[in-house]
């Protein structure tokens, strides 16, 4: 297995397909997909366009459907909710699908909806994506922070570094076997560095404090926790996720 780093859906290349890619948006969306599906959400299914999350929405029953929008971290109006992981509970979430576009994180997935097998990552469910890499052995996987607009996240690559390190632990290879590029290697620096300090790395990160400003501290916390859920939302069909 060669595992390569893209900080951003833009460094993507334009050629060529991993055996398997995986979107991360640790601030927020991929931690609120995993929370979703936790909750018992049915599906996840996302959208670049707000316009069309509200029209694909509305053909669905409106008893089995969350609408979930979110731009520069605000809910979007005509939307149920916004994009925070503490928005779902099995009595809001189950059974329903959810219907969602965010600023970055589903912006990656429609990135990378091509690849044979697409999966999403947190820092919550880091275990679990680790573990889903060593059952499957893809022999290319591609880690793709989602950024912020074209730019580079603190948050998604210590996330990117947490699953290279697992993959590491649990095998005992070395970068020489496993790292596809450079990239992949400093994220590990970076997980080390802070492993034990990752809610005050969110806190320094641009988008952590844009969301600070936006008094949503309680999604830091949430969203900064490592290994506490065992999913891992995998694309069945374009744009759509499961469990
Ligand atoms: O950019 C995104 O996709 C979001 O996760 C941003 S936010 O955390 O909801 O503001």
């Amino acid at each position: 297995m060669k595992l390569f780093l893209y900080h951003t859906p833009e460094e993507v290349p334009g050629d060529g397909s991993p055996a398997c890619a995986v979107a991360i948006d640790v601030l927020r969306a991929t931690s609120t997909m995993a929370a979703a599906l936790e909750a018992g959400a049915e599906a996840i299914q996302v959208f670049s366009n707000i316009d069309d999350l509200l029209s694909t929405g509305a053909s669905w029953p409106a008893d089995k459907r969350l609408l979930a929008g979110e731009r520069g971290g605000a809910k979007v109006d005509g939307c149920d909710l916004g994009n925070s992981p503490l928005d779902h509970s099995a009595e809001r979430s189950q059974g329903k699908r959810l219907f969602m576009s965010t600023t970055n994180g589903t912006r990656c997935l429609k990135q990378i909806e091509h690849a044979p097998m697409v999966i999403t990552a947190a820092l919550t469910t880091r275990q679990a994506v680790v573990d889903f890499l060593l059952h499957h052995q893809p022999a290319t996987v591609w880690l793709v922070g989602s950024g912020w607009e074209g730019t580079y996240s603190l948050e998604d690559t210590v996330c990117a570094g947490a699953i290279i390190h697992g993959v590491i632990a649990a095998t005992g290879q070395t970068f020489k076997d496993l790292a596809g590029n450079d990239a992949a290697i400093a994220s590990v620096s970076l997980y080390l560095q802070w492993q034990d300090q990752l809610l005050d790395l969110m806190h320094y990160a641009s988008h952590g404090q844009r969301l600070l400003r936006l008094d949503n501290e309680a999604d830091l916390k949430y969203c900064a926790q490592l290994d506490v859920l065992d999913v891992v939302p995998i694309q069945q069909s374009p744009g759509v996720l499961s469990r």
